[in-house]
């Protein structure tokens, strides 16, 4: 049986109106959500879905399919419906449970809460920087392992993105970095309609985002209004074509379209469209009928094609991956080891330990030994910066550098542009590598959101922060973090780690490079600090969080506790010696994980941080807030309540009352307390 061209074009636009009709059905049904978006994307979902992605829905993690980022996340049901149809694994239920307590289906995106769903969107913009890291993951895993005749990595990343997207701020500073770079693989579908939240877009955005795009090295077409599904592919294709630019099809759309009363309006972005519309919408498409969630059984078999389609594309890359076995031993290893997100087996043997004798090594500096360490270990880590490579210690050292046409590096300068290399990051570790965003402490608010939603995400993420307290010095108050470790350290499934010295750095960095699901920030000292004895420092000393550093001479049971982390730690060893004098027996905690601690039980707990002793002092130069936690009613914290200020770092741990003498009058304030 053949088909005319006519009834091919008729079935392909049920399958169009298949993926709207669903998505604006579950938005009704929800009573909640953004039905306008997916239902003007739907032909541009279904070239990319049955017309020319490489994917392959019956295994949605296979390792060489093309990647689709909906940086637009609040068109969630574009991609749920789509995946559905597609033979995901999501069920017409999932549909109809969208936004629902424990669905797959919640209201934007989330990583691996839906097969399929390569990365969590929602905040406008963020996608878009994480699709560049997805696309330069692609091409560095192909400047590694790809060989002549062997060609094992080769896919493209493409990303919807809206006037949103296009409007932030993050989305700038990637695609100027990708346009640099020259990421061909990396195709973005700019949803032109003229609309956002609040209404029009001539409201607040009127450049020529073509030009712009062009300006920053970009491929870049406008089909206009021209929809048709053969010129959406054609364009797509031209896009794949333009090997060493990324590409920008700019798509005029029409928000809600085919809703009477409601397409290029507002109205249709975010909220349903009403029972009403809903039926008028599917009369002007000429829908069969008004029963919601009805899927036509010859779209859902045109759709479910590529489930079979898929599974050639994987059969074909298995054997192909056979012979690259067979060919490239040693590379295929370290390929797999990259693919299934695996740390080999004794890679942390021979921690280089710091000397004491060594005298004040800053943990920055310690922090560059252990990236060398770890990626002389692990060929998946990658180094880099926002324009601060050399304060922040975080190339690696003969490592080469990404750059344009050469992608064989392991350092990728990310130039002033930290929430595009914290997105870009997520992309990149979202892929398999263990890339790392580095920057000053306070500079990490320009990227709070990325590190938000690597937490979110459970993806481990490594933030390198160094300068991380009034310690920096003479480049004053507006370098000095404050309300930054509190910050964090209030951030859901984020570890934390200020390590006390460089052993503990080690320690921070093997932490960080084995355990897989959660990103952690490392925060740096810009000045030197006295080495601690590697003896005295347990290894899982940031695995359980905290440690006795340093019990009262002659086994004496403690009369006081101080508890501090990085810098501050060697106030209260010292400390410790002032109130020994007195009479006075002290214990030392060092806490450099915060909440790995909050995790331990109680036993351990109870082990290092003594209940029945409730003097206590803790110490951080920083915002007190969490502290009291650790120091109960009678204890005292000391920090930080203001500014800092422009000053030698001697000076500053002198003005704002970071010496050794204020921790023992606290102590000995809070001993008082506790015997009254
Ligand atoms: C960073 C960020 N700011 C604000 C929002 C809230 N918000 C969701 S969609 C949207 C704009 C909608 O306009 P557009 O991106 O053009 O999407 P469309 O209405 O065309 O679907 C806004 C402001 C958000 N999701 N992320
Ligand atoms: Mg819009």
């Amino acid at each position: 049986m053949t088909t005319t061209p006519t009834e091919t074009r008729a079935l392909e636009e049920l399958c169009v109106n298949t993926i709207r009709t669903l998505s604006m059905d579950a938005v009704q049904k929800a009573n909640s959500g953004h039905p306008g978006a997916p239902m003007a994307l739907a032909p541009l979902a279904y070239v990319l879905y049955t017309r020319v992605m490489k994917h392959s829905p019956g295994n949605p993690e296979w390792f060489d399919r093309d990647r689709f980022i909906l940086s637009a996340g609040h068109a969630s049901m574009l991609l749920y419906s789509t995946l559905y149809l597609t033979g995901y694994g999501l069920e017409l239920d999932d549909l109809k449970n969208f936004r629902q307590l424990g669905s797959k289906t919640p209201g934007h995106p989330e990583r691996h809460e839906a097969p399929g769903v390569e990365i969590t969107t929602g905040p406008l913009g963020q996608g878009f920087g994480n699709s560049v890291g997805f696309a330069l993951a692609e091409r560095m895993l192909a400047a590694r392992f790809n060989r002549e005749g062997h060609e094992l990595i080769d896919h493209h990343t493409f990303v919807v993105a809206s006037d949103g997207d296009m409007m932030e701020g993050v989305s700038s500073e990637a695609s100027s970095l990708a346009g640099h770079l020259g990421l061909g693989k990396l195709i973005v579908f700019y949803d032109n309609n003229h609309i956002s939240l609040d209404g029009p877009t001539s409201l607040s955005f009127s450049e020529d985002v073509g030009a712009r795009y062009e300006a920053y090295g970009w491929h870049v077409q406008d089909l206009g209004e021209d929809l048709e599904l053969d010129n959406i592919e054609s364009a797509t294709r031209a896009a794949m074509d333009a090997e060493d630019q990324p590409s920008l099809v700019i798509l005029r759309t029409h928000i809600g379209v085919g809703s009477p009363n409601k397409q290029d309006t507002k109205a249709a972005h975010g909220s349903a469209l009403g029972e009403e519309e809903v039926e008028l919408t599917k009369k002007a498409y000429g829908w069969p009928t008004l029963e919601p969630f009805y899927v036509p059984d010859e779209a859902l078999a045109h759709f479910r094609q590529a489930v079979d389609r898929g599974g050639k594309f994987e059969e074909e890359w298995d054997e192909r991956a056979e012979q690259y076995e067979a060919a490239h031993g040693d590379l295929w290893h370290e390929l797999k080891l990259i693919m299934d997100g695996e740390v080999p087996d004794g890679w942390d043997a021979d921690i280089p330990w710091i000397d004491p004798a060594d005298g004040g090594v800053a943990t920055r500096k310690a922090g560059q030994q252990a990236l060398d360490w770890t990626a002389s270990k692990l060929p998946n880590v990658i180094g880099g910066a926002a324009d601060l490579s050399s304060s922040t210690l975080t190339t690696i050292t003969d490592g080469g550098t990404i750059e344009a046409g050469d992608y064989s590096g392991r350092n990728v300068y990310y130039g002033v542009r930290e929430h595009a290399m914290g997105a870009i990051v997520n992309g990149l570790v979202a892929h398999g590598f263990r890339a790392l965003a580095a920057t000053f402490l306070q500079f990490s608010d320009y990227m709070k959101n990325t590190i938000r939603l690597a937490a979110l995400m459970k993806l481990p993420s490594l933030f390198v922060y160094t300068h991380d307290s009034i310690g920096l010095g003479e480049d004053g108050p507006t370098h000095q973090p404050i309300e930054h470790l509190p910050g964090l350290r209030a951030i859901p499934n984020l570890y934390v780690i200020r390590p006390a010295d460089a052993n503990e750095t080690m320690l921070a960095w093997r932490f960080a490079m084995w355990q897989l699901t959660s990103p952690v920030a490392i925060v740096e000292t810009r000045q030197g600090l006295p080495v601690i004895d590697p003896d005295k420092v347990p290894l899982d000393a940031i695995d359980r969080g905290a440690y006795v550093l340093s019990d009262p001479a002659d086994g004496a049971e403690p009369d006081v506790q101080l508890i501090a982390t990085g810098s501050e730690v060697k106030l209260c060893v010292e400390a410790q010696e002032l109130l020994a004098a007195d009479g006075i027996a002290a214990r030392v905690i060092s806490v450099p994980c915060a909440e790995r601690f909050l995790e331990q039980d109680d036993g351990y707990r109870d082990e290092v941080l003594l209940p029945g002793v409730r003097a206590r002092v803790a110490v951080e130069a920083a915002a007190t807030l969490g502290w009291e936690r650790f120091t109960g009613d009678l204890g005292s914290v000391i920090g930080m309540h203001t500014f800092g200020a422009s000053a030698p770092d001697k000076a500053l741990f002198e003005h704002f009352g970071f010496t050794a003498q204020r921790v023992a009058e606290e102590a000995r304030a809070s001993l008082e307390r506790a015997r009254r």
